[in-house]
């Protein structure tokens, strides 16, 4: 039954102008429920640094910095509410208002614990009440993407009710009511969810069936929205939805093509779910199911295993199989996570071949690494971690504007992380790993460079020195980058982060400020614009607010402010709140 048809009962698709939560058709038989043990004090290692003294000049410093980033959000956030208030997106270059998540409000809901945290109480009360207008049961979109919905939106009003001191109670209201309609899209016979979900079809009474071909990030990722909600309502339906998921990938977790990781394309269609795909990353379309375990294991106190078993049988096979330091021309030590296909997969020939692309997404591993290291007592990934992120603040440094591109291609050399190594720069290095990527576009199989091919290459694309392709030209506000920074620096305490941070900002506030709020810039590797044209595009997602200057903030922020040890960033409290929190504040 497509749009435009009839579903049994004669109600014409389109005549379908709200959605209605029905009777469950396939009814869940036995509710998982949450872990009842209390955590035991101290059974969660701390996560953050010791409190170090701060001069008065560098107080001055770090709070001129702090305040930059609030007038930056500040800046959008009046943007947003003059040209598109209640829309979900504003166009920063035009002010046209754009409603491509459902058109609840993206921007107001997914900014939420920002306002609060900036201490933009007026701004706050003024968007909480705003809050109470949204019609969750009318939407403009065709498919509800589930995912979207709920970080952005599950998750916007649950980090605002939590961080607000629970004082605002409509927030958990809005909150269950986004989650009524998430829920409606786990009403399948395998019980997991339509990743895509058609609430005409739903509310015409049809059987609905996940899609065989779902991305694994789409189903993997609900874990920390819905298990929150519980325990703020102690209504286990939420964690029991997530619970299934979770054992799906803890009981396939040794049996797929890569055992320990997960392809990205997944099929929930099945019971148990299918796994048969051979395509793995930690990027795009997988980057949140692998981030979630470690906070998952958080936000539960570190009572249940299973997050740690999934995050421990992961990060070693993606560590042997998908992690590539990277020559660059200062020499400092960085890796990537790169993608993995399998082919012949089988006990005895499986062949796994990994590329040299990195993704902007893919920069929040190294938040994720040097978290677990401290949570899960991995002492030794700590330097993977501080590799990982560098490489993403070498991205930014590396080219004309200082922003990281969306994707490029990196010099790889070797396959593990080591000091004193072999990934010393040199011109010809260079030269080599660019010819290898570009000669066959040129008709020219030799393998030694071309030096003349070369540098046309270089003249008409303008790869920084250490990159040799970069596909995608784009900086979209993205946080990741930062969320990586602002982790090592909660983590170490070193400056060094919060200096590498100031540096990013000041680059993407030159870049992306335009008179109405920020905009994604279409091409990184060149300063300007050529004539006629702008490097300025017409979009700015709610994670700009809600998350990259969140991070941004952060850092300028004293350590007890959403205390890594006390919150599940970016969305929850943790259930433990510790009287002892190091870094008491200025
Ligand atoms: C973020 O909104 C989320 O954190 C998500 O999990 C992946 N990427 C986007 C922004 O880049």
């Amino acid at each position: 039954m497509g749009p435009g048809g009839h579903f049994k009962d004669n109600v014409p698709y389109r005549a379908i102008k709200q959605w209605k939560k029905l009777p469950p058709r396939f009814p869940v038989k036995t509710v998982h429920v949450l872990p009842t043990e209390l955590p035991l004090p101290g059974s969660v290692p701390r996560v953050q640094a010791a409190a170090r003294e701060e001069t008065p000049a560098a107080r001055k410093e770090r709070l001129a910095r702090r305040d930059a980033v609030r007038e930056s959000f500040l800046h959008s956030w009046n943007g947003y509410k003059k040209h598109a208030w209640m829309h979900d997106e504003v166009g920063p270059v035009s002010g046209e208002p754009a409603d491509p998540f459902g058109g609840w409000a993206a921007t107001l809901v997914d900014a939420l614990d920002t306002l609060w945290i900036m201490g933009l109480t007026d701004e706050f009360e003024e968007a909480v009440k705003a809050c109470e207008g949204i019609d969750f049961s009318r939407t403009s979109a065709e498919l509800v993407n589930i995912f979207e919905t709920t970080i952005r939106y599950l998750g916007g009003f649950l980090a605002a009710y939590e961080l607000s001191g629970k004082k605002y109670p409509v927030l958990l209201r809005k909150a269950v009511q986004v989650a009524d309609l998430v829920m409606c899209a786990f009403d399948t016979p395998t019980h997991l969810p339509v990743a895509r979900w058609d609430w005409r079809q739903y509310t015409g009474g049809m059987t609905q069936a996940a899609h065989p071909r779902t991305l694994v990030a789409e189903v993997g990722s609900l874990s920390l929205e819905l298990t929150k909600l519980t325990q703020l309502t102690g209504d286990q339906q939420y964690y029991d939805a997530v619970k299934r998921i979770s054992d799906q990938f803890e009981k396939s977790q040794p049996h797929t093509s890569l055992p320990g990781m997960w392809p990205v394309f997944v099929d929930p269609s099945t019971w148990p779910m299918g796994f048969k795909s051979h395509d793995y990353t930690l990027g795009g379309m997988s980057d949140s199911l692998y981030e979630y375990f470690p906070k998952q294991y958080l936000l539960l106190g570190g009572v249940l295993a299973q997050p740690r078993r999934l995050y421990e049988g992961f990060i070693d096979v993606a560590k042997r199989h998908l992690l590539r330091r990277a020559a660059n021309p200062d020499n400092i030590p960085i890796s990537f996570f790169v993608d993995a296909h399998v082919s012949a997969p089988g006990a005895w020939n499986t062949d796994v071949s990994s590329n040299n692309h990195a993704q902007h997404l893919t920069c929040f591993t190294g938040g994720m690494v040097g978290l677990a290291a401290k949570v899960f007592e991995r002492h030794e990934d700590l330097e993977i971690a501080a590799q990982l992120t560098d490489g993403c603040v070498w991205a930014y440094n590396a080219t004309a504007t200082g922003l990281g591109p969306e994707t490029f291609a990196f010099i790889p050399c070797g396959e593990e992380v080591r000091k004193g190594d072999d990934c010393a720069w040199s011109q010809d290095r260079w030269a080599t790993a660019l010819w290898k990527q570009w000669r066959t576009a040129r008709y020219d199989t030799g393998e030694k460079p071309n030096w003349e091919e070369l540098q046309k290459i270089l003249d008409e694309r303008h790869f920084p020195k250490g990159m040799v392709n970069v596909d995608d030209h784009r900086y979209i506000l993205r946080p990741e980058a930062i969320e990586s920074v602002f982790i090592m620096y909660r983590i170490t305490g070193e400056q060094s982060w919060a200096d590498k941070a100031w540096t990013m900002f000041a680059a993407v506030e030159a870049a992306t400020r335009t008179n109405i709020a920020a905009a994604s810039i279409a091409d990184v590797l060149v300063k300007e614009a050529s004539a006629g044209t702008t490097q300025q595009k017409d979009s700015m997602e709610s994670f700009w607010l809600a998350e990259t200057l969140k991070y941004f903030y952060l850092v300028f922020e004293t350590p007890d402010v959403v205390s890594l040890d006390e919150w599940v960033l970016n969305t929850e409290a943790h259930p433990l709140r510790r009287a002892d929190a190091p870094w008491p504040a200025s």
